[in-house]
């Protein structure tokens, strides 16, 4: 075997919610921003919603079978809060609380971890008519429904995540406007960015003061960041793009402080968000781990028209998915040594990565995805490198566990390790399932 991983190595897949579960107002769960603004004609693919999706609120045992048969030895899935509490707070919803109670003891009846993220993007709609993560109280309320969670499942789950992509919940959700809640304003967008980090903080301040024995952390969406040419535009563009996408979240988190090139830059152009003293320290709370998410590299021009962020990504004619990510593997390796070399000592759980291709199902009834088995492999191997070279990586998670509702993309584009026949919801492993069952029975490849 080329490429033997660290004894106890994680090997998991990653879900969400909104992506999988479906049952949408069932067993008193309250309406969310992904319900409310998949059903606004025009937001989502040919009007894609997540009201079905793949049916795992009343697969999940067929689904936890299946991640039996791969060999999981953890599964990421996120929790629906609205499902906790209808309105986001107040009085808990028992059958909600009781569907995770059920998922997560069959996980550990059958020897998989649970790795719960308390908030994927599905914030309870009651919460944005009050302003959202627009509204400092959003905070409080998400370590309220933090602390109820741990109360009640931490007997059944060792690894928590606050939050899934932070970055992509205020930037996309409040700026961009290509996700729910769909607001295009970016200073709505930092404030949010804000409100995200500090909740974070609140939620494991809470974990540590319950005395809680698993571990927490939080999950970013992390690229490498490169210039695009030599020259000192944008050299400097990729700089600033850097402590927008990465260092924006992760220098709050793990050092206390943003990054300084961009709160000067956000001052002058009177764009920073509202704070309040010891608000830095709350979001510095000791973690457990990062999770990283990564799918591609971010390759920088200076883009001067672009307001507020003067840099733009750009093509470098490399191999795409179907996402059109370029796929450049050396660049997972880059990022894990980046943050290895940044963050001191930082403990690493790769929490998705992925591909979306365009699969199909053959005469024989298989799904031979060659092209994703070849992308996990090279992923893989670079994450090897990373390891062999230092780099503290105890796990990871492929994305996705299930093809499932890509947001905007709606079920246009699949992820998963295993088919989803939207109609019949018939699940077959996919090439790369089998694949990857042997890479976790070796714990190598
Ligand atoms: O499907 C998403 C997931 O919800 C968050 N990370 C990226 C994935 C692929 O786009």
């Amino acid at each position: 075997m080329q490429y033997v991983f660290p004894k106890d190595f994680i090997w998991g897949a990653a879900t969400a919610a909104y992506q999988i579960e479906g049952a949408y107002r069932e067993d008193g769960k309250g309406e969310n921003i992904w319900d409310r603004y998949s059903h606004i004609p025009g937001r989502t693919f040919e009007g894609h919603t997540g009201d079905v999706a793949c049916d795992h609120y009343h697969r999940y045992e067929e689904d936890i079978r299946i991640m039996k048969e791969i060999g999981l030895k953890s599964y990421r899935f996120s929790i629906s809060w609205a499902r906790i509490f209808h309105d986001g707070k107040g009085t808990p919803n028992q059958k909600g609380l009781d569907f995770y109670r059920r998922l997560t003891e069959k996980l550990n009846e059958s020897g998989i971890k649970p790795a719960a993220t308390l908030y994927h993007w599905d914030l309870p709609q009651k919460l944005q008519d009050l302003g959202g993560w627009a509204n400092r109280d959003t905070a409080g309320w998400f370590a309220d429904y933090a602390a109820y969670m741990f109360e009640k499942l931490g007997d059944q789950v060792p690894i928590w995540i606050t939050h899934n992509e932070p970055w992509v919940a205020a930037f996309v959700g409040h700026w961009i406007g290509r996700h729910a809640p769909g607001i295009t304003d970016f200073r709505t967008a930092l404030q949010a960015a804000h409100h995200l980090l500090l909740s974070h903080g609140q939620a494991v301040r809470a974990y540590r003061d319950m005395g809680c024995s698993g571990e927490i952390g939080i999950t970013l969406n992390m690229n490498p960041v490169y210039p695009a040419s030599e020259k000192e535009d944008d050299k400097a563009a990729a700089g600033m793009y850097d402590e927008y996408l990465n260092r924006w979240f992760a220098d709050p988190v793990l050092k206390g402080s943003y990054p300084a090139g961009l709160m000067a830059y956000f001052q002058e152009m009177g764009l920073l968000p509202e704070m309040d003293d010891g608000d830095m320290e709350l979001i510095h709370q000791p973690v457990d781990f990062l999770g990283v998410n990564n799918y591609y590299s971010s390759f920088i021009k200076y883009e001067g028209s672009l307001w507020p962020i003067p840099a733009a990504e750009t093509m470098t004619g490399r191999d795409r998915t179907q996402m059109g990510w370029e796929i450049y593997p050396e660049g997972i390796h880059d990022l894990l040594m980046r943050l290895h070399r940044d963050y001191e000592g930082v403990k690493i759980l790769i929490t998705e990565n992925g591909a979306a291709f365009n699969d199909i199902v053959n005469r024989e009834g298989n799904v031979e995805d060659d092209n994703r088995l070849d992308y996990l492999y090279r992923y893989l191997g670079q994450v090897h490198r990373a390891i062999s070279s230092g780099a503290d990586v105890r796990g990871y998670y492929a994305w996705s566990l299930l093809d499932n509702f890509e947001w905007g993309h709606g079920y246009s584009k699949r992820f998963g390790l295993v088919y989803v026949d939207f109609r019949t919801q018939q699940r077959i492993m996919k090439k790369s399932a089998h694949w990857y069952r042997d890479v976790i029975r070796n714990n190598g490849f």
